[in-house]
């Protein structure tokens, strides 16, 4: 068992260094994704589903064995401490890791991203009329639905900087439970993003533009946040909903191309500003499916299954963009996407 865990704990390592020295060489995850789109260079179709799916998975755990096994060696003879060393202290700052879902996640019947090429936009939705898209794989933006809530006349830098000071424990629960996410921004912390000069929080002088995401699971910070914006009414009365939830604000490069590794879909307010979503298909879709944009305006709600669709974000012409972000759904139909699973 103890061996087992150390198996795994090398096989995790070498994917996260693999990771980090990738991006620190300046490939992108878009360079990533295509490095896997290229090892996978094969076309799923409804016939051989199954065939394609042992074969690309015979190919992953064949690499998997040969990475961890000459990274297992390195670490036997001491060549990796320094490489081990940045890998422990860098750890928290990898946004994800692309490697690990990469190779570890089932792979896709592509049957989510078949003929999608734009998000379903509805408004004015019921629970009753929503029944239908709830647990839809196509991106869905809903007009207007997050318009009333307050949020959008508190919530702030200088908001989320004095919530933060004021409430004991609250930068701890980000280190020791929650995530930082500084994207392509020189920040390491919550803190360090609040420190910033005015200038720079408000995307003036010549500082380089900044943007981050965090998670948000300090219960006073839960229940301050909670008085000005709600969970969306319309979804089904059977959806688990998060009791957690994610900011993401800033200017300019948005998030960097990422799957997240989460147990239900995505759901999105834009508080502030608008964005430009981009969101690809996983590799082994390639074939089939297409990578689109769409723009997400103030007051929409966007709906996404992060899991399945690759996404990066953008803000054009230097405005601020602030959104809430949590989760609703249930694990369960989030096999229907994936072919079975071999491992
Ligand atoms: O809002 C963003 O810029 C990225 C959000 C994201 O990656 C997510 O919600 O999974
Ligand atoms: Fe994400």
């Amino acid at each position: 068992m103890a061996n087992d865990k150390n198996n795994v704990e090398v096989v995790q390592e070498t994917f996260l260094v693999l990771t980090e020295d990738f991006l620190k060489y300046g490939a992108s995850i878009h360079d990533l994704r295509s490095i896997i789109a290229t090892m996978d260079n094969i076309k799923i179709n409804n016939n051989n589903n199954s065939n394609n799916a042992y074969y690309i998975y015979f190919k992953r755990a064949f690499i998997i064995l040969l990475l961890s096994t000459i990274y297992a060696l390195l670490v036997k003879y001491s060549y990796i401490d320094n490489v081990r060393k940045n890998f422990y202290e860098a750890r928290c700052f990898v946004p994800s890791n692309y490697f690990i879902w990469e190779f570890t996640r089932p792979i896709s019947n592509c049957d989510y991203c078949r003929n999608v090429d734009k998000p379903i936009i509805l408004s004015n939705v019921t629970k009753e009329e929503f029944k239908l898209y709830a647990y839809s794989s196509q991106p869905i933006i809903i007009k207007n639905a997050a318009s009333h809530w307050s949020a959008s006349k508190v919530f702030s830098v200088d908001f989320f900087r004095n919530l933060y000071e004021k409430t004991e424990g609250a930068y701890e629960s980000i280190e020791e439970e929650c995530q930082f996410l500084h994207f392509e921004s020189d920040f390491s912390s919550l803190r360090e993003v609040f420190a910033m000069s005015e200038e720079r929080a408000m995307n003036q002088g010549n500082e380089d533009p900044w943007y981050i995401g965090w998670k948000n699971c300090h219960p006073q910070i839960l229940d301050a946040m909670k008085q000005f914006y709600d969970v969306p009414k319309f979804f089904p009365d059977d959806a688990e909903i998060s009791h957690t939830n994610y900011i993401f604000m800033g200017y300019n490069q948005g998030a960097n191309m990422h799957l997240d590794y989460i147990s239900r879909l995505m759901w999105q307010g834009q508080i502030l500003g608008n964005k430009i979503w981009i969101v690809a298909p996983t590799p082994e879709c390639d074939n089939i499916c297409k990578q689109f944009n769409f723009s997400v305006d103030t007051g929409d709600i966007i709906l996404l299954d992060t899991r399945i669709w690759y996404h990066s974000t953008y803000i054009e012409n230097g405005n601020f963009s602030l959104t809430v972000t949590s989760e609703y759904g249930t694990n369960g139909y989030f096999v229907n996407y994936y072919l079975p699973t071999v491992f």
